[in-house]
Formats: structure tokens, sequence, C-alpha cells
């Protein structure tokens, strides 16, 4: 075993969504930047991919400043590798690494031969993200197998390499088989066959210890991608996934029980004044009022002081993310609320990039009359006003013609005339491309939920991001959640859900699952839920009839709160953030890097007293995590009503995350050479 300074080490952070907007990647890896920047300084660099589109807009180039990353990637570039080496444009602004994979196009089939030979991990000719993640994966082991020989003395730094996902874990296995002296961890945000299953018609859960799993990923086509997840999960040094329900998952599926589970944080950023978030939903809400005046045109028969905003949000996977059952439940929400005969009218949107041939006509129509329509009373109003003041300025009497003149009362009936329609206001905002097969289409037409004036749930399905220079609903997403007053995610699977969570640190409550990572963190986490905005289907226990009953209860009680009552939970909702904060996540990862760097270099820990001294060096978490206050809440009754309730949670007595500790070395010792028999 080598001696490396295992008290400084070196870490590279490696992912195809380093710099480059996916999914949820993205979010994990940019949010976390910040503690991670505060442990390591300039000893840490992420490592990506170069997309010549994107990274002129996210990554500042510069000369690599230390001397051996120098060497080393100026060894490279005489093979013609191309590379941007840099600061990323993020909050912490770390060094970062993008390469250009397709100036190594042409070693692809040699890379191939190599990786069957060394790996026995197929690869056939046209699954382009395949061969991608291959030359991905070489560029990285060539990098960091040159960078490691350099480090090569007992007083040098530690290289610790993490990986995120399948895409970026074709450099694992090659670094064992070569032996390059870094230490591994592989975290996997979801596995590729549980998201195929899921999104089958498979009963997943109850059969997850069941499957044949290469039969499984042979059927699907993805045998190959599935040997690359596989290796890399058995390959690394620490093993981890982002909640247990994967992590579960992943046991049986990739056949290694992670070391431990790494929950997804959030950079929780706070507002001076704590009611700073309340003001911005308010904010917000109003332009999305705008929007919905546009929209219902011809039908804007409700009250929005009675309207509260539901969305859903997300990768559009029709299953897998629960849009299914948003929107059964939806069809029953519209059937109580019309029975009870509520005055509440809920517009539930759905927010899910489908594949469109741009705005629909009507859903622009109907921005632009209202448009006008604003436009012609500001006019209106102005002239009003000025008649006013010229004949107040001279002391002269007002008659009825200097409020309202016969040209623009005319003027006025003709903007009218233009918000007649006969038609009901979309239910899509977009004209979307495979308009009779698409999945969500299908069921609110089912559902016969069309807008209809008497129904009391409107729904818009925009498959589109939001972005704020969007026509029709020119928000932000982030602006988008924080103006609505509930996310509804009542995803089938779903390995963490940034969805929800993103609506807690803003404050907005929302509902989520006990198939998700989050929906299960909180629970775990969290007494009585539901009081602090956190919802959670039970899609484990219930059958999907009572899941949708559940589903629609919540939203139907939701509907019942008073705007007081909405604003009490908004404050409960905003105090949990801290729980998802970075600085309090992130300590789970400084565990796995101390696991990594102990299973590859056990001799360079100084004995256990000196340990603990030194240990004392790695940095706190940027301030130590937030210690709730403790309240008996038997004792604590949520009036709902009270003016001031900003309640503490309390934490529960907690299930440990499987204890991220060398001691279980012996244990994966006798798995792994059971493994090898
Ligand atoms: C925030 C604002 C209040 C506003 C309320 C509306 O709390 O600070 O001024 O009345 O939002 O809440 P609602 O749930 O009805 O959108
Ligand atoms: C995955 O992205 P997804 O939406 O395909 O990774 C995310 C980040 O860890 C996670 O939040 C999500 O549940 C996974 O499914």
């Amino acid at each position: 075993m080598p001696e490396r300074d295992v008290y400084n080490p070196l870490l590279f952070e490696i992912a195809w969504e380093v710099a480059n907007k996916v999914g949820g990647i993205y979010t994990v890896i940019k949010t976390k930047v910040p503690v991670t920047v505060h442990e390591f300084g300039d000893r840490y660099c992420l490592i990506g991919p170069l997309s010549y589109k994107t990274a002129p807009m996210e990554v500042e180039a510069l000369e690599p400043p230390n001397g051996k990353i120098r060497e080393t990637l100026e060894a490279m570039a005489a093979h013609n590798v191309k590379y941007l080496f840099g600061r990323w444009l993020v909050e912490g602004s770390p060094y970062v690494l993008l390469f250009d994979t397709g100036s190594v196009q042409h070693k692809m089939d040699e890379w191939k031969g190599d990786l069957w030979r060394s790996a026995g991990i197929p690869s056939p000719p046209n699954d382009t993200e395949t061969n991608e993640a291959i030359l991905f994966g070489y560029l990285v082991t060539w990098f960091l197998g040159e960078l490691a020989a350099k480090y090569n003395q007992p007083s040098d730094p530690a290289i610790i390499a993490h990986f995120h996902e399948w895409l970026a874990g074709v450099s694992i296995p090659l670094l064992k088989k070569r032996r390059v002296d870094v230490t591994t961890i592989f975290t996997t945000h979801a596995t590729l066959l549980g998201r195929y299953l899921c999104a089958g018609s498979v009963d997943f859960y109850n059969n997850l210890r069941g499957f044949d799993v290469d039969q499984e990923a042979g059927k699907r086509g993805i045998y190959h991608r599935y040997c690359i997840e596989r290796a890399a999960a058995h390959c690394s040094d620490v093993f981890t996934t982002v909640s247990h329900i994967t992590a579960y998952e992943s046991e049986h599926l990739l056949k290694r029980k992670p070391d431990g589970v790494l929950p997804n944080g959030l950079n929780v950023v706070k507002f001076q004044a704590v009611h700073e978030f309340q003001n911005k939903h308010a904010l917000n809400k109003e332009k999305i009022n705008d929007f919905v005046r546009g929209h219902f045109y011809g039908h804007y028969d409700f009250d929005l002081e009675n309207t509260v905003y539901f969305f859903t949000a997300g990768r559009y996977e029709y299953r897998n993310k629960g849009v299914d059952m948003f929107a059964e439940s939806l069809g029953r929400l519209n059937d109580r609320l019309k029975a009870a005969k509520s005055n509440t009218t809920v517009v539930a949107f759905m927010v899910m990039p489908a594949e469109t041939h741009s705005f629909n006509v009507e859903a622009l129509k109907g921005q632009a009359v209202t448009k006008q329509l604003r436009e012609t009373v500001n006019e209106i109003q102005g002239r009003i006003g000025r008649r006013i003041f010229e004949k107040a300025l001279r002391g002269e009497e007002l008659s009825a013609e200097d409020y309202l003149s016969e040209e623009d009362r005319v003027l006025l009936k003709r903007r009218v005339f233009a918000l007649k329609r006969t038609s009901l206001p979309p239910i899509v905002s977009h004209n979307i491309v495979d308009d009779g097969n698409d999945p969500v289409i299908n069921q609110l037409r089912r559902l016969q939920l069309y807008n209809k004036p008497e129904d009391r749930v409107k729904i818009i399905f925009h498959p589109e991001f939001l972005n704020a220079n969007n026509p029709l609903l020119g928000l932000d997403y982030e602006d988008f959640v924080r103006g609505c007053h509930l996310g509804v995610f009542p995803s089938y699977y779903e390995p963490w859900g940034y969805t929800p969570a993103e609506c807690t640190v803003m404050g907005v409550p929302s509902i989520t699952t006990n198939l998700s990572g989050f929906g299960c963190f909180m629970d775990e986490n969290i007494e009585n839920c539901e009081d602090y905005g956190i919802y959670i289907v039970d899609r484990r226990m219930k059958s999907v009839e009572e899941s949708i009953q559940q589903l629609c209860e919540q939203m139907f009680r939701f509907c019942q709160k008073t705007r007081r009552q909405r604003i009490n939970q908004r404050n409960r909702t905003e105090r949990l953030s801290d729980l998802l904060d970075w600085k309090r996540m992130g300590l789970e990862y400084i565990k796995a890097r101390q696991l990594a760097l102990r299973r590859a270099y056990p001799d360079s820990f100084v004995d256990e007293e000196e340990d603990e001294e030194v240990f004392r060096k790695i940095p706190k978490p940027l301030s130590a995590p937030a210690s709730p206050r403790v309240r008996n809440l038997d004792s604590f009754n949520v009036d709902e009503d009270a003016e001031e309730d900003i309640p503490s949670y309390q934490l529960r007595s907690k299930k440990e995350y499987p204890a991220m500790s060398h001691q279980n070395d012996k244990t994966r010792e006798d798995e792994l050479l059971r493994e090898g028999d």
C-alpha cells in the first residue's frame, strides 16, 4: 500500500453534467460547489465534457496553475487532445476541466476494443451516448493516470476521484485495472434498470429481489450500459447513492450494497428579512395572475382571490414522475369541488418538455387581446386624469363627459368584443407534435378536463421549460414556483427528487411520495410532515386507487385552507430549509471521502489519537448544521389561524445512514471474495 498525504488530498469530481445542464445531477454538483470549495479550495477540480455551445457561458478559460496538472494536460495536448481549463462561473468558482470528446473520435474503435478486453464490457456501434461515455471515460483515465504517476512520494497528496452516474463511470474499472494510484467514489443517482423497469408496467418494488438483471437489461437493449454501471459500482473503492430507497434498489439490481447514502442538498439563500419570501410569493403570484387573465379571456368568470395554483414540473416521464396520478387525482378533485359547491378554483400547471411546433395560436391570442385591453385602459385612464387635472386647476366643474368620453367608450367596447371567443381556453399552451398519442393529453381528454366554465379545476399543460423571455408565461422557473401555492410530485420512480426540495427551501408546500428519496428523508427526519407543508402520498403500501384517493384528499384539504392558514403553512415549510442545506448534507460527502482514503491508504493515517488531532484540521462546514429547538409537539397545537406561527420542526430520532466506516471493510472484503468465487 503506498503512503500519501491523506490530510490534504486533491479532489476531482467527474460527471457528464459538469458545466453542462441536462437534469438533476447538474443541480447537485453546482449547488454543492460552495461547501466543497470551502473545504478544498484550489485542491478541488471538476471534470466534464466540453460542449462548445454552452461552455463559453459557463466557464472562464485560464491557464492551469498547478505545475503537475499543467504538465499532464500539455502531454495530452501533444496527442491532439483538446480541453478547456478554467473557472466554472458558479458560486464558489471552482477549477473546471472540460474534455472535448470529438478530438479523440479516431480512438473510438481502439478504446472500445480495450474496454472489452480489459473489463469485458461490450459496446454496440450505434449507441451515441455510450460512445461518448467511453471517449470521456478514457480521457479521464488518461488524465488521472498521468497525474497520479507524478504524485508518487509519501508526502504527495492523495488523489480522490469522485464519479457521478454511469455516464461518467467507464473510468472506474479502467483505473482499477491499471492500478492507478487514486481512490475512487462512485455515486449513482438512479439505476438504469430501475428507471426502465418502472417506466413499464412492472410491479417494481415488490419484485426487486427477483429480477433476472442480465435478461431484463438485454431485453431493453441496455445490457452494455448496465455493464458500465455495474462495473463502476463494483470497482469503486466507495459506492454510494442518493437515498435509502435507491440504495436498496442498487443492492438488488447492481448487486453491491452501497457503503452509504449521500442525500442531495441545496444552497439555501436566506433573506435578510424573514418575510421576504412571502413578499416574493405575492409578487410572482401577481405575474401568474396576469397570465391566467389572458389565458382564460372570455371565460374569466372565476375569482383570482379564491384561486390556488398547483403545479408539477420535471422531465417528461409520464409514469415515473407520477403525472398519470396527478391528472387522475385532479379529475377527482374537480368532481369533489363541484359537489361541495366550492368557490375555490384550482389552476393546475404541468411544466414538462415535450416535442412541440411552438406556441398554440389561441394561447398567444389570449395574452395579446388582454395586453391590448390593458393598454387601452391605461390610455383612457391617462386621458381622464389629464382632463380632471386641467379642469381642477382652473377651478371648473367636472361633467360626466370628463370621465369617459364617447370615443373612449367605443374604443373600450371594441376591445371587449375582441375578448369574446367560441372555444374553451386551451389545456395545452403549445402544439404538441404527436398530439394524438401524447399520454398526458389523452388522459386529460379521457377525464374531460377541458377548462369548461363549470370546472373548478383548470389545466394548463406547458410542454416547455419556463424562462423569463417566454411570451406566454414570462417567468423563470424559480419565480414561477414562488408564485404557486402547492407543488405536486407523486413520483413512482424518484431516487431523490429535487422539485419538492426546491419548493421547500422557497417556502412552498409540496406533495411527494414515500417512493421518492426526498419523501422518505423528510418522513424519517420530521414529525408531522404535513403541518410543515410536506405531504407524502403512500405509494408503497397502498393500491394505486388508494394512493389516488389520498392525493385527491390532500389537495382537497389544501383547497379548504384560508389565506392566513396558507401563509402560516408557508412559514413552517420555509423553516425546514436548513435541513436541506449543503452545510448539513455535505457532511455525508466528507464521510465518503474519508472512507475512500482509509480504504486506499490505510497506512497513511497516523494512530488514532494523533489522528483525532489532525482530523480537527478538516475544515468544518461553513457553519454548524442548524440544531432545531426541540419541542414537545404533543403539547404544541398547530393553531393555523394564529397570527405569529413559525414553529421549529422536530427532528425524529432518526435511523442512521449505513455507517460509513472502515470497520465495515471486513464484511466488504468477504463480499468481494464471495463474488470472486
Ligand atoms: C404573502 C404576502 C401577503 C399576501 C399573501 C397571499 O404572504 O406577504 O401580503 O396576502 O402572500 O397568500 P395566498 O396564499 O393567498 O397567495
Ligand atoms: C436523477 O435525475 P432524475 O430526475 O432522472 O438524479 C437527481 C439528482 O440526484 C435526483 O434528484 C432524481 O430523483 C433522479 O431522477
